[in-house]
């Protein structure tokens, strides 16, 4: 009968060499089923001797009782280990800190529009903001562009369904603004504009801030001060030069490029455009509806990104359009 206790020992072995409960009950059969180890020996109870027949039978339940017993023990200890297991997996670390929804930033270029916003509104210019979608009077004919201005084509401006095109400056929005206020006009007009160019250094949507100053008696000495006290401010600070290159546009005359420099830093001695400008052109204040023979003044166009560029060290007009935040964090 030493038999019965290697079954119990294979029976205790072989359950606990398993570690999927599915299988356990599988191996079970081969020692507690019908067909299986103890039934097989139970069988052979009836060819003994009615004296033997006693004890063996109760060996033979003693040991599919430690069969049994064995069987549970590994149902449960393997039931622990899943529960421990799906415990383990979906257990939540409460200690974690919560998921943020990301932190935006404000734009190098936006952050430029409202520096220019503020710098102008210290020197008593108000703000305009109008349509970017235009009608070719407000954006040309008021202008004092002609009707055969190379700009005018379908290589240079983008034109919408209806007659309407993409402001290509934010000049028509000085237009507008003139023919609603009384002068002195003194506004600036920030804004989108767009023009049919991309490359390295032009791109299809970009962003001007326009200034204008009407009244009887502005000059360009006005602008020249204006401009200036602009550029110190923006750029913090005061040594830096301006001075007017003459150049040509359709609504001023006379017309100027303003070149500024720096008398220190690293760019220090170098003139950069950073403006046109003139004195506004005669037929342009009569579609302001006021008469040219009483009102002067001037106006001047600056390109957001090269100011902020020139600011910030920025070498490439593209990084200001792809949306990449390694460039974009910079300016957080
Ligand atoms: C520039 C250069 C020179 C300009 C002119 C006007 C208006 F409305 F008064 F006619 N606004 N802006 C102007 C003048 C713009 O950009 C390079």
């Amino acid at each position: 009968m030493e038999d019965l206790e290697r079954v119990v020992a294979d029976a205790e072995a072989a359950f606990g060499a398993i570690t999927d409960p599915v299988e356990l009950e599988h191996v079970k059969a081969r020692f507690l089923g019908k067909a299986g180890v103890l039934s097989e020996a139970s069988k052979g109870l009836g060819r003994m001797a009615p004296e033997q027949r006693k004890e063996a039978g109760q060996r033979i339940n003693a040991a599919k009782g430690r069969v049994e017993a064995a069987l549970a023990a590994r149902r449960e200890a393997l039931a622990h280990e899943a529960l421990e297991a799906r415990l383990r997996e979906e257990a939540v670390d409460v200690t974690l800190p919560g998921r943020k929804r990301g932190l935006g930033s404000i734009h190098p270029v936006i952050r430029t529009w409202q520096r220019v916003e503020e710098i102008f509104g210290s020197i008593g210019f108000d703000v305009a903001d109008g349509p970017e979608i235009e009608t070719d009077w407000f954006n040309f004919t008021a202008l004092n562009q002609p009707e055969n201005h190379p700009a005018r084509s379908m290589h240079d401006t983008f034109y919408v369904e209806g007659g309407y095109l993409l402001r290509t400056h934010t000049s028509p929005m000085q237009v507008r603004y003139a023919r609603m206020h009384e002068p002195p006009l003194k506004v600036i007009a920030p804004g989108r504009t767009y023009r049919v160019d991309s490359d390295a250094t032009h791109s299809p949507m970009f962003h001007q801030v326009e200034g204008l100053w009407i009244g009887e008696d502005i000059s360009f000495a006005d602008l020249k001060g204006v401009y200036t006290d602009f550029l110190r401010q923006f750029f913090e600070t005061d040594d830096l030069v301006v001075r007017f290159r003459p150049s040509f546009f359709p609504f001023t005359e006379p017309s100027a490029e303003i070149d500024m420099a720096f008398e220190s830093g690293p760019l220090k001695g170098r003139w950069l455009e950073i403006s046109g400008s003139g004195q506004v052109h005669p037929a342009v204040i009569r579609n302001f509806g006021l008469d040219p023979e009483r009102y002067i003044g001037f106006a001047f166009g600056s390109g957001l990104e090269r100011l902020t560029m020139l600011r910030y060290g920025v070498d490439d007009l593209r990084l200001f359009f792809e949306g990449d935040l390694r460039f974009l964090r910079q300016f957080a």
